[in-house]
């Protein structure tokens, strides 16, 4: 009697819920017939892509280590219905059966599953998550891109996801001792305390560095630069050396794009990254009107002055930036994804054989702070993995353990970094490991396949295995770009902040609207540097205040609620 009540509650709470999903899906349809292609773009923000893969071996356990419960008699493999992204892999999507695909049968092998993949087609993701959830026959884990899409965010009101506070306690030792603690806290993962998915890692949290051409740093006989004053002396020899040796003065010794995208290298040298917030122990302020940024705004003043600095760095789109950078070969520093430094390079060497790349730390006006021309990004990557409410308890058990395997010591490292053996890599009788890097895209498929697209979760070893990223093409660059990267990137203290009331009010407050004006002027001269206080001052009574207060308020809520998490998920 008890359970047919619940039912009836269940029923009733799904019914409402499914008219919500259908208004996103169709919300959604209208939205893609309506073109732009939303998100499509994001050359904004930090781009923590990875998908040059890299790094990872060390050749530790491998073989058979199976069985993700690890009793004594061979247990029946866990049949397990998915729905994952194509992820647009032409590897996936050219597969004439997923299921029946080598690296998923030798992952079942390995993990004792028995697999039923559905795919869900990477151009329209969202809306295939929002129907399936619709459709009520759901698998038993569901890929998501964090609980809190406009797709998954009903169901987690609803209560069709699977609370796993009390699972990952009771059966996941390494899930809750391995998976970093900031990441449970993360939005994408838990909700009031509550973790709802199984997060995928992101060890590279300062996705992007600055990249300067080593072929230049050679003819002018310098050596990378640190310190802001290094930066610059860098800067003049680029322009007046002559350091590609065509006998004109056609060097741009530092570039970037429109809105300071990609060329914050200076504001985060100075910790005042103008889309970051710092707390001040009492108040969350915008960086923006700290009053270090007059030096930072004097130096930007200075490049721009003497020329040093791409007089179209306001204006000009992504493509421009890249085809001066790449087709003409004639920019000295700029600023890209941490991991794609052989990309660049080889595109580099496409126009200009000779030319080389290096990945230079970012500069800093105090030596002891690390500098930066993002701030660091989240330790959760792509996918945040859910169980539906409906699976049983018995089954649920078992899936937890299967993500905990992920970050055992019996987990297949050599299959997660090389595949199948035999075929991809092979045993040297020392013990080494001869892999097959990829040299064409079959190969770049396979390889994504082991060690991302079958890599729920669990350390990435292809992005932190310095000889496995030192054996691919151009591996030294790669490794360099992972390692300063590493010594590197700012601190955004309002994370995640959202849209607040008095900013929907006022979109202008934000750091692109007043402040970016008042900037412009003064790095080309049509407005005194004397003048930021007053700029200040004005930003504060036109509503900036109000902003200040509110973003406060929420940064203290944000505390309240990582408090609700249990213990071992605090940061
Ligand atoms: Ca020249």
């Amino acid at each position: 009697m008890c359970s047919e009540s619940m039912k009836g509650r269940i029923t009733l709470r799904r019914r409402k819920w499914l008219f919500v999903l259908l208004c996103l899906v169709l919300i959604a349809a209208l939205a893609a017939c309506s073109g732009s292609g939303g998100n499509k773009g994001n050359s904004g923000n930090t781009g923590n892509t990875g998908s040059t893969g890299n790094s990872g071996n060390t050749g530790s356990s491998g073989g058979n280590a199976g069985n993700a419960g690890g009793n004594d008699a061979p247990k029946e493999p866990l049949k397990l219905k998915m729905a994952i992204t194509t992820g647009g892999a032409q590897y996936v999507i050219n597969s004439p059966d997923i299921n029946k695909d080598p690296y998923v049968l030798e992952f079942e092998k390995l993990s004792n599953t028995d697999l039923q993949i559905e795919l869900l087609p990477h151009e329209t993701y969202n809306e295939s998550l929002a129907l399936l959830l619709a459709g009520g026959d759901l698998p038993d884990i569901l890929q998501t891109k964090g609980i809190n899409t406009p797709e998954v965010t009903p169901a987690v009101d609803a209560g069709v996801l699977r609370p796993l506070n009390e699972l990952i306690e009771k059966h996941a030792p390494n899930l809750m001792a391995k998976v970093p603690k900031e990441s449970w806290g993360s939005a994408r993962v838990s909700k009031d305390g509550i973790i709802y998915g199984i997060p995928q890692e992101n060890p590279i949290t300062n996705g992007t560095v600055v990249m300067m051409r080593k072929d230049w740093l050679e003819a002018v006989g310098m050596d990378k630069p640190l310190t802001v004053d290094e930066y610059i002396e860098v800067f003049r020899a680029f322009k007046e050396k002559d350091p590609n040796g065509n006998g004109q003065a056609d060097e741009i010794p530092f570039s970037g794009r429109e809105n300071f995208n990609h060329t914050f290298h200076f504001f985060g040298a100075y910790d005042v990254h103008p889309q970051t917030w710092k707390w001040t122990g009492e108040q969350l302020i915008p960086r923006f009107i700290l009053p270090e940024m007059k030096d930072a705004l004097a130096v930007y003043r200075q490049l721009y002055q003497e020329g040093l600095m791409d007089k179209e760095i306001f204006t000009q789109p992504g493509t421009v930036w890249d085809s001066k950078i790449t087709g003409q070969g004639i920019v000295g520093t700029w600023a890209h994804g941490t991991v794609w430094g052989d990309q660049w390079q080889t595109r580099l060497q496409a126009s200009i054989p000779t030319g080389t790349i290096t990945i230079v730390p970012a500069p800093r006006a105090n030596p002891d702070r690390p500098g930066g021309v993002y701030p660091i990004g989240s330790t959760v990557s792509d996918f945040i993995w859910a169980i539906p409410s409906d699976v049983p308890d018995d089954k649920a058990v078992e899936i937890i353990k299967l993500f905990d395997w992920f970050y055992s010591d019996d987990a297949p490292k050599n299959f997660f970094l090389y595949g199948i053996e035999g075929k991809d890599y092979t045993v040297n009788a020392d013990g080494s490991i001869k892999y097959n890097y990829p040299d064409n895209e079959t190969r770049y498929g396979e390889e994504s396949m082991h060690q991302q697209w079958l890599k729920f979760t669990g350390p990435k070893y292809h992005q932190t295995d310095e000889q496995f990223i030192l054996g691919r093409n151009m591996g030294d660059v790669i490794l360099e770009g992972i390692q300063v990267a590493a010594q590197g990137g700012l601190i955004d203290d309002g994370q995640d902040i959202p849209t607040l009331p008095t900013v929907q009010a006022r979109p202008e407050l934000m750091w692109n609207g007043l402040w970016l004006e008042f900037a412009a002027k003064v790095i080309t001269g049509a407005e005194s540097l004397d003048k930021f206080d007053a700029f200040v001052a004005d930003w504060r009574n036109r509503g900036g205040d109000k902003w200040i207060e509110e973003a406060t308020e929420w940064y203290k809520t944000k505390g309240e609620l990582l408090n609700k998490l249990p213990e071992w998920a605090r940061p």
